[in-house]
């Protein structure tokens, strides 16, 4: 950690994502002087290559606008490389660097043959005209297209990067490539390509995920209140799922404040979680515009200040800070499954994990997204699109999976559940395996 620190200082996101993970497979790695002698840990927390290009495009008013796009190509170990694709104002490569290392042991969590990556810009959408968005995606592919191919690495979406951008970006791909191979990218029209489920998958995992650790502690999801972050994708799928399962969904949340709903979320509110996203505002006062009685928005406020049981964060890194997990834990939370990457500060898994709350890590609890995008996969590279039903059991084995996972490489001699402790040793023990066994490259 030190070498790192030293070698890159300020990319606090990276460095706090490999602290993470080394903390947790000490133990572990001690016991293997094999991996040791063949410097396992010093080759996995260095990217196997950075793609870094300019990505020049013409806005609404004629301007011209300069953007930089990278391409993270963390890990080919277990697979080509896979990882979603982000757009926020706020991406540096340390970002992307944190993303695709946890990329990394959380595809290896999947059971599925799938390397890590993470790439994306800087660019911000928010605000952005849908034509804006299309030719941002068609002069960004213009540069990725040569770095990336159905066998050696394949991309999807992440935050600020939907369906609607995957189909941008495939169009351009096609158009250079000349290679109508839709497995290069993930997430797709479901008339192209695309799994079904796909959209919903990372949400239902995360439920399937917590419908796990909740049995193997004795509880039932059913009745439970349900707080949740954002109002994106991941927080979409998961609101469904969960309102399905019988739990009540109370709040969600922006970058602008919190919609409470005491009575639960409805159907035709989680409907216009959509409707919110495409409009590309980033404002979670309009769910409370439309729905005016059974909404109530407060400006500045997480959903963490909202009374609940379970507490889903599913939005960004970092989201949910100490303070915060003390505020849940008074207010009665006694769950809290990260949905999002790294969306909780380290001193709130500290307090958590010290306090009685129990607490799954995102490398575990959002594979169902990357792991469907490797069913998305499997059905391109065969020729054949699976039913929602075949979809939806196989997600729900993955996720099962991943949980005896954790619990395998995570209990621990009290019989609690270390699950951070878990799925980190299970990824780790699986890339290093297959490290190792390659030889020194
Ligand atoms: O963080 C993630 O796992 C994703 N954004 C999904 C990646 C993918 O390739 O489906």
């Amino acid at each position: 950690m030190a070498r790192l620190q030293a070698k890159y200082p300020g990319e606090k996101e990276y460095l706090q994502a490999v602290q993470e993970v080394l903390e947790s497979v000490e133990d572990v790695y001690n016991q293997h002087p094999e991996f040791e002698q063949a410097k396992i840990v010093e080759r996995m927390v260095e990217p196997d290559r950075i793609f870094t290009f300019r990505v020049t495009w013409v806005d609404d008013n004629g301007e011209v606008q300069t953007n930089t796009g990278y391409r993270v190509q963390f890990n080919s170990a277990i697979g080509p490389y896979k990882g979603g694709l982000r757009f926020h104002r706020a991406v540096t490569p340390s970002m992307l660097k944190f993303l695709g290392f946890e990329q990394t042991f959380k595809n290896a969590l999947t059971t599925l043959p799938m390397g890590g990556a993470k790439g994306g810009s800087d660019f911000d959408p928010v605000g952005k005209s849908n034509d804006e968005i299309m030719r941002f995606c068609q002069a960004f592919m213009m540069e990725l297209w040569q770095c990336i191919g159905p066998d050696q690495d394949i991309p999807a979406g992440d935050v600020g990067v939907g369906g609607r951008e995957i189909g941008y970006l495939y169009g351009m791909y096609k158009k250079l490539a000349r290679e109508y191979n839709t497995g290069v990218l993930t997430g797709k029209g479901s008339t192209w390509g695309g799994s079904i489920l796909r959209p919903e998958a990372t949400g239902f995992g995360a439920l399937y995920f917590t419908q796990n650790l909740l049995h193997k502690a004795g509880k039932d999801i059913k009745g439970c209140r349900v707080a949740v972050s954002g109002f994106g994708n991941v927080a979409w799928g998961a609101c469904i799922k969960a309102t399905e399962l019988g739990a009540k969904v109370v709040a969600i949340s922006g970058p602008d404040g919190v919609c409470e709903i005491p009575d639960g979320i409805t159907k035709e509110m989680i409907d216009y979680m959509l409707v919110m996203r495409a409009s590309n505002r980033n404002r979670v006062e309009d769910m409370a515009d439309k729905f005016p009685g059974a909404c109530k928005f407060t400006a500045g406020k997480k959903a963490w200040s909202v009374k609940c049981d379970i507490a889903l964060p599913c939005a960004f890194q970092n989201e949910l800070s100490e303070d915060d997990a003390r505020e849940l834990k008074a207010n009665g939370c006694w769950c809290c499954c990260e949905v999002s990457n790294m969306g909780c500060q380290p001193g709130a898994i500290h307090f958590f994990q010290h306090n009685g709350v129990l607490f799954a890590p995102g490398k575990a609890v959002n594979a169902g997204g990357v792991a469907t995008s490797g069913l998305e996969m499997t059905q391109n590279a065969s020729h054949i699109s699976w039913s929602g039903k075949e979809v939806d059991d196989k997600l729900h084995f993955i996720m099962d999976s991943i949980h005896e996972q954790c619990v395998k490489y995570g209990t621990q001699p009290d019989g609690t559940i270390d699950y951070v402790k878990g799925a980190n040793i299970a990824g780790f023990m699986k890339v290093a395996t297959a490290m190792l066994e390659q030889g020194t490259i």
